[in-house]
């Protein structure tokens, strides 16, 4: 009985643990994406200065009504495991025309071109600020903007598009977390891509809840 009771313990114990256990956090830089289409670009001029790793992504013009649609950059995430994902960007947003971005993450969200259906769910109304500032990816919807959570039902293998809506709206760097709870930068435990980040990135390696390597993907080398 004795015995009994402490195996129980033990895996009460054991669960609360994991429950608790340490949130998947991946952070990449922007100008990294695996595939970049124009009008999109990478630049590392002095209109985006401190960004990290000296450069960072938009559709390079001033702020202007409408904005282009055209261009995007997409990222391959290696998801080490399935469940719940929320995304941060470290962005720059000049004015009320230069403040938005289309986002879809697969499989999680539809095959959709959303610069062509301008399907609103996948709206990113990014938060305003002339210098480089975390927001949480949102859908800018009628009734105002709302975090989003994209729920995997796989590890391995995603595709995130981050296109254009406005020009001139600036992406530096993302972080993407498994904690869908976190309403502030600080208690998402945001992070700019550190060395060992970056090396993750380019080489596209998926790593566990306490930052080792777990797996390799080999696909992204044959590309198109
Ligand atoms: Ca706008
Ligand atoms: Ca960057």
């Amino acid at each position: 009985m004795k015995n009994l009771i402490v195996f129980a313990l033990i895996i009460s114990l054991s669960s609360f643990i994991s429950v608790n256990g340490k949130d998947i956090e991946i952070a990449l830089e922007a100008e990294l994406a695996q595939k970049i289409k124009e009008p999109m670009i990478v630049d590392d001029d002095d209109v985006g200065k401190n960004a990290s790793n000296g450069k960072f992504i938009w559709m390079e013009g001033k702020p202007k009504e409408g904005g282009g649609g055209k261009g995007w950059a997409e990222f391959i995430i290696n998801l080490p495991e399935s469940g719940k994902y929320a995304l941060w960007g470290h962005v720059t947003a000049w004015d009320g025309n230069s403040d938005s971005f289309w986002v879809t993450w697969q499989p999680a969200d539809p095959n959709e071109d959303a610069q062509a259906t301008q399907n609103k769910q996948f709206r990113w109304g990014v938060a305003g600020g002339p210098v480089w500032h975390w927001d949480r990816i949102n859908h800018w919807l009628d009734a105002g903007t709302f975090d989003r959570e994209w729920k995997f039902k796989e590890k391995g293998e995603t595709v995130l598009r981050i296109a254009v809506r406005e020009d001139a709206t600036m992406l530096d760097a993302i972080f993407v977390t498994s904690n869908v709870k976190a309403k502030a930068p600080g208690e998402a435990n945001v992070r700019l891509p550190t060395k060992k980040d970056i090396k993750i990135q380019v080489e596209g390696l998926a790593v566990n809840q306490k930052g080792k390597i777990t797996t390799t993907w080999a696909k992204i080398k044959s590309l198109p």
